[in-house]
């Protein structure tokens, strides 16, 4: 992997561990970040040993790893931008978005303090999202007289339904773990000590099971959240027709048929 200003990647045997790391900035995206982030996960994608990515933020500049996940876009920077700086930001930014929500691995935000605007919208464009119980989620544009830019509006909406979004966006007010697992915004909440670690058994859970057939089901879902049902269904039959000429597909029924607890799944 090559070496980056502002993040920090870490292989743990078939998981890769990315953290955001600009400790004096509770790790905000500014520009240079986002474009470190969009060339590494370009890298982990391309990366065949790497079956599930961990997001999550680096320790502040005191050191505290528990203090922020991603505190937003950087205000500093934003606060010059002309209207084409702002709009070439927003497209640059759209590509590891989309990356992290579409690339073959599995990805999982391990959201570790403060995830406000741009930090929120990373963690929800990751498949699943784990929080320690000191987390702060929230979307505080309109309070800085803009709106969230990085796939918030719809993201939100998506994941805790419309009332939910709209107020969260509106009143600009943030929500703690407790509240995020409420509404669904989170699958888990973890006291923060052991949250990497659970991070690291979900991955595990995962990697166990046929790499190649997971990252299918994850375009499935993705593909087919904003498709009709009927053909929505249908993709879901042709992807099932690909994942059924595989090695993986003889190797997991044919240890079921042997009675074989071992599976040697090669396909991803
Ligand atoms: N940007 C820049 N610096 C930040 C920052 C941010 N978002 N958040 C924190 N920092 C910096 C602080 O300025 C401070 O720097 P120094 O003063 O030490 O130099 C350092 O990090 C530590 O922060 P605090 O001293 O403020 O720490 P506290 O514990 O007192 O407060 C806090 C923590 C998270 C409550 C507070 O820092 C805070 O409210 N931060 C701002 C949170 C925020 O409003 N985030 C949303 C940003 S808006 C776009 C698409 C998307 C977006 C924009 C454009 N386009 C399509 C163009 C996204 C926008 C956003 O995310």
């Amino acid at each position: 992997m090559a070496e980056y200003n502002n993040l920090k990647i870490e292989k743990d045997g078939a998981t890769a561990v990315l953290s955001i790391a600009r400790p004096n900035a509770l790790n905000a995206l500014n520009s240079e970040t986002i474009g470190e982030l969009n060339s590494a996960l370009s890298e982990i994608e391309a990366d065949d040993s790497v079956k599930v990515l961990i997001v999550t933020g680096g320790p502040d500049k005191k050191d505290n790893p528990y203090k922020s996940f991603v505190a937003g876009a950087d205000i500093k920077e934003m606060y010059d931008f002309t209207a084409p700086e702002a709009r070439a930001f927003g497209m640059r930014a759209a590509e590891p978005f989309f990356k992290l929500m579409n690339m073959r691995q599995v990805t999982i935000a391990a959201v570790n303090g403060f995830a406000l605007g741009g930090g929120c919208e990373i963690a929800m464009a990751c498949d699943i999202r784990l929080a320690s119980d000191n987390a702060i989620f929230g979307q505080p544009e309109v309070g800085l007289g803009i709106i969230p830019g990085f796939g918030g509006t719809q993201r939100l909406a998506r994941l805790v339904g419309m009332g939910r979004a709209k107020e969260m966006i509106f009143t600009a007010s943030n929500i703690d773990a407790e509240e995020a697992y409420r509404i669904g915004l989170v699958n888990h909440v973890y006291p923060k000590e052991e949250l990497m670690a659970e991070a690291k058994k979900l991955a595990e859970k995962i990697e166990r099971n046929a790499s190649y057939a997971v990252s299918v089901a994850k375009a499935a879902i993705n593909n087919g959240y904003d498709m009709d049902i009927k053909n929505a269904v249908e993709m879901e039959a042709n992807l099932f027709g690909v994942v059924n000429d595989t090695h993986d597909k003889k190797e997991g029924m044919g240890a079921f048929i042997e009675g074989r607890k071992e599976k040697n799944f090669t396909d991803f």
